[in-house]
């Protein structure tokens, strides 16, 4: 026998992640459960290089412990070192040098992580382990880094709705021969429906907890008590079959209403018709191709109307997929990109609640309790503001990777660096998703019960997003006149008077100045208590 089938045939030990549960992950289908130990391993570093929210970290821990459970009972040799074993060196690469040390392992196996941190970290313990490391694509995506570079390559533009339509045509779904089902693309123009106060969703349902979530909630409770977010109530499901009862139970009471609803927000309905589902979908407990398939289903079987099955399908093949391919494609220094070279420091109240502007109070007050948000609440209300009021892209980006429990950096980074803080300059989107209190106010029902008037344009009680939103649009015209979607911004701010203008650039410079010394404070009854401030640091 020569030295390379010596290797080919030694015991390996194969690293599975705390967002790999999936049993058909790469490296669990390459391995031999009579020969390989699979290592598991809760390590202070993933839990705090952000200082992620509480939920996050209890969610995974115990999702990883079930997973664990599962190989076992499938017949693996599992290795699980848990957050307070004694001698946890405290990151993934200790880890495995002592569990390699442990089990005398000669090769080592694992699936490329989901984040440019950790895949950098692991190629670079490579070449200082004495044992060959493996690294395999992650095949949970529908394309491969490979497959979007193929299509991004000598375009001009990477358009998502042209990337879309690519997957459709690949994936077959919603698609009846060569033509999209219904003949259109995409029905996004109807899903914008504004959100009256009267309406009632189910929402998403709430899993008992089980010992294993007790156990974990007690560890996390004990071990990470600076970090942001309450710990309870604690509903999510930690298991495969209760993340697939999560989503049956979104397409039974959800999906009809997701595609009208979407963009829509109320402060008494935190969930409206969304799936509460990423967490799941991010961390392998459900599959995407799967999900969709259900989604198309229902839709063929006429239980679901085609504007909410296309909506919610191109999310996941569409947005999903897309943003992940921008990630890759552009890392590292796509986390460095800074368009408006903004540079203010991200204002308290992101992690204490404390705004007298409501919407902020109420999605910041969500996010704190359920470690979730919706899209636009992140888009148009945290991500909107941060960019009007000229945040420091990087402490937005670690604001939304630490405060979800869905948030990991292939598919946080894009939404926020690009989508929300348009700081790569237009590489995803084609314009700011910028916006006044007049949009909020359409889309929601904050503005009734906010101190400020959304009516105002100026003044001391004229509601802030009005006077910023113009006050972005002024100081950035070196950057954005030349954007053909933003002319008619343009022209209208040209049309105002030098006096209103002036006024603008004069409310805004006093909020600013207000917000630099943290006078942003909330004076209503009822606004949040503070909170241990949980920095996010690298
Ligand atoms: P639904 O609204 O029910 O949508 C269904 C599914 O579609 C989601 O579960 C998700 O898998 C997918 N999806 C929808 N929109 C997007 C999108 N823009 N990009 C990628 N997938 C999408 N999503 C994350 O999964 N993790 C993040 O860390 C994350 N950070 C974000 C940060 C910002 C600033 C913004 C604007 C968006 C971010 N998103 C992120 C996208 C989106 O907001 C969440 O996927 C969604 O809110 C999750 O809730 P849900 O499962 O109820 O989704
Ligand atoms: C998010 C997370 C947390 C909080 N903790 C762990 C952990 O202790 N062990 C682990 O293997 N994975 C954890 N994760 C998920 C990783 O951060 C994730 O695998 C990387 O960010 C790559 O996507
Ligand atoms: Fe937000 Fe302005 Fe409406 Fe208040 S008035 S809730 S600050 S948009």
């Amino acid at each position: 026998m020569n030295d390379s089938s010596a290797v080919d045939n030694a015991p390996r030990l194969v690293l599975v992640l705390g967002d790999q549960l999936s049993p058909e992950l790469a490296a669990l289908r390459a391995a031999d459960p009579d020969r390989d130990t699979v290592l598991m391993a809760e390590v202070a570093e993933e839990a705090g290089y952000v200082r992620h929210h509480k939920k996050k970290i209890a969610f995974v821990f115990a999702a990883m412990r079930h997973f664990a459970a599962e190989l076992d009972a499938a017949g693996w040799s599992v290795d699980y070192v848990r957050l307070d074993d004694p001698g946890n060196s405290g990151s993934i690469a200790g880890e495995v040098v002592r569990a390699v040390e442990r089990h005398g392992s000669r090769q080592m196996l694992a699936t490329a992580p989901g984040e440019w941190r950790l895949r950098h970290s692991l190629q670079t313990l490579g070449d200082r382990l004495a044992v060959p490391l493996e690294l395999l694509e992650d095949d949970r995506f529908i394309c491969s880094t490979a497959e979007f570079a193929a299509w991004a390559d000598g375009r001009r533009q990477l358009r998502m709705e042209t990337f879309y339509r690519e997957m459709r045509r690949r994936t077959g779904l919603l698609m009846d021969g060569d033509a999209p089902a219904g003949g259109r693309w995409n029905y996004d123009s109807g899903n914008r429906k504004a959100a009256k106060g009267d309406l009632r969703f189910d929402g998403p349902v709430r899993h008992a907890r089980d010992a294993i979530a007790d156990e974990v909630l007690a560890l996390v409770g004990e071990y990470f008590t600076d970090h942001f977010g309450s710990l309870e109530p604690f509903w999510f499901a930690v298991t495969r079959s209760g993340a697939e009862a999560a989503f049956s139970h979104f397409l039974d009471t959800g999906l009809a209403r997701f595609g009208d609803y979407q963009d829509a927000m109320l402060k008494d309905e935190r969930f409206l018709a969304h799936a509460v589902i990423a967490l799941y979908l991010n961390v392998g407990l459900l599959d995407p191709m799967e999900v969709c398939r259900q989604v198309e289903a229902a839709w063929r079987d006429g239980s679901v109307p085609l504007n909410a099955a296309e909506g919610f399908i191109r999310q996941i093949i569409g947005w999903r997929e897309y943003v992940r391919g921008i990630y890759w494609r552009n890392m590292p220094g796509y986390a460095d990109s800074n368009f408006f070279g903004h540079d203010r420091p991200l204002p308290d109240f992101y992690w204490n609640g404390q705004t007298d502007m409501a919407c902020l109070n109420a999605c910041i007050a969500q996010t704190r309790e359920e470690a979730y948000a919706h899209h636009i609440q992140r888009l148009m209300i945290t991500g909107n503001f941060a960019m009007l009021a000229g945040v420091d892209p990087r402490a937005v980006h670690e604001w939304y990777l630490a405060v979800y429990a869905d948030a990991y950096e292939w598919v946080e980074l894009p939404n926020t660096i690009g989508m929300s803080q348009f700081a790569d300059g237009g590489l995803l989107g084609s314009k700011p998703y910028a916006a006044s209190g007049n949009y909020i106010n359409r889309m929601s029902d904050y503005c009734r019960s906010c101190r400020y008037k959304v009516k105002d344009k100026s003044g001391p009680d004229a509601c802030p997003f009005n006077y910023l939103y113009w006050d972005f649009i002024d100081r950035n015209r070196g950057r954005l006149s030349g954007n053909p979607r933003l002319g008619q911004v343009y022209r209208t701010w040209d049309r105002m008077t030098g006096a209103r203008q002036a006024q603008v650039r004069a409310d805004a410079a006093r909020f600013l100045a207000q917000l630099d010394v943290g006078a942003q404070q909330a004076t209503q009854p009822g606004a949040a208590p503070a909170q241990s401030k949980g920095t996010a640091g690298t």
